[in-house]
């Protein structure tokens, strides 16, 4: 299986988010993507290589260009205001019955305008990582455009949280959505994006939201209980012409591998029925037992079955790396997933 892999993810390397009530080192950090890509040299997966630059028409298929706009921005502006020391972290949102009424002049407000959470901070190199994340993801579509039954984007910063027009989530560019609409673009009729990281892939649920060509599954933690909170419920299932095309399985703090397999064995009853030309995996690797942030009870043996449950789908399957943050058994879990996948 080929691995697009680019150095610059080094580039975001966040200093602290808020986290219970305190600043603290950023979870999402380089040392993780590090832990994958050794790990996948020591099991021999397959090539690495570098993305190829795609610039910002596949972005903007997915993105607000107002929003890809700011992101580049941001830090230039942030500097000015408060100085180059200091991560760029929004400080309030707006809450329903204030105002939206336009995009705001100041750099704080316009922060606040285009994220959901002060976990993400902006940092100087924020815009060339998270695009050439997304690269990695385009350039792993087109893998499977050219025929390969597989491959992995070895994408950080993560996407799934970013929607058409926030960031959020670790998240500032959706690399599994780029990819998704990349393959649309490519000649597939449908594709579906299958999304196992631990949180809801809210970023992607709203890009596709009312969109019958691409299927949104995701198995996640219930909600009402954790992280993003406000979406991510068993009823929301997609509108307008995507109504149905949307699929939550929120599970309950403490899933195990058995509870977990049910809902896998679900999500691969509607992607069947969907019947798409593509799959694209948004791989967290955050349901391990281990993660500090999460509560699910995944062991490492057990993403080996996650990875052959995918490979039982049958479909052209690209992997795009999400969340997991035990960084010392993510190299493990993640690479687990994608044996599992070719050894099915
Ligand atoms: C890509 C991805 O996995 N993003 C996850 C972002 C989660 N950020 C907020 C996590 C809140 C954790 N709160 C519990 C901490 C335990 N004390
Ligand atoms: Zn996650």
């Amino acid at each position: 299986m080929i691995v697009i892999y680019s150095e610059e993810h080094r580039l975001q390397a966040g200093r602290s988010e808020l986290n219970d009530g305190q600043l603290v080192p950023c979870y999402e950090k380089p040392s993780r993507a590090d832990i994958v890509h050794a790990r996948i040299d020591v099991v021999g997966l397959g090539p690495v290589v570098e993305p190829s630059r795609h610039g910002l028409a596949p972005l903007e298929r997915v993105h607000d260009a107002g929003y890809l706009g700011f992101l580049q921005s941001a830090w230039d502006e942030w500097v000015v205001e408060h100085g180059a020391e200091i991560d760029a972290l929004p400080l309030n949102w707006v809450a329903p019955g204030m105002t939206r009424r336009s995009v705001p002049r100041s750099i704080d407000g316009r922060l606040g305008f285009y994220s959901f959470d002060a976990g993400t901070p902006i940092t100087a190199g924020t815009w060339r990582a998270a695009t050439a994340a997304a690269d990695c993801a385009l350039t792993g579509a087109g893998r499977l455009r050219e025929g390969d039954r597989s491959a992995f984007a070895l994408c950080r910063p993560p996407g799934h949280h970013a929607g058409r027009a926030f960031y959020g989530g670790y998240c500032f560019l959706n690399n599994a959505a780029v990819a998704a609409q990349s393959l649309r673009d490519g000649g597939a009729a449908r594709v579906a994006v299958l999304d196992v990281d631990y949180h809801h892939g809210n970023g992607t649920q709203e890009i596709f939201w009312d969109r019958g060509d691409v299927l949104f599954v995701s198995l996640h933690a219930d909600p009402a209980d954790e992280f993003p909170y406000f979406c991510g419920h068993a009823d929301e299932r997609g509108g307008g012409a995507g109504e149905g095309a949307n699929l939550n399985l929120p599970l309950p703090w403490g899933t195990d591998w058995n509870g977990y397999a049910q809902a896998l064995a679900t999500a691969a009853g509607r992607i069947g029925a969907f019947a798409p030309d593509a799959l694209v995996v948004s791989l967290g690797a955050d349901t391990y037992g281990g993660d500090p942030i999460s509560r699910f009870r995944l062991l490492s043996e057990d993403f080996l079955r996650m990875g052959a449950a995918i490979a039982g789908m049958g479909l052209p399957t690209l992997f795009v790396m999400e969340g997991g943050y035990a960084v010392d058994d993510l190299g493990v879990n993640v690479a687990n997933v994608l044996t599992g996948f070719l050894e099915a």
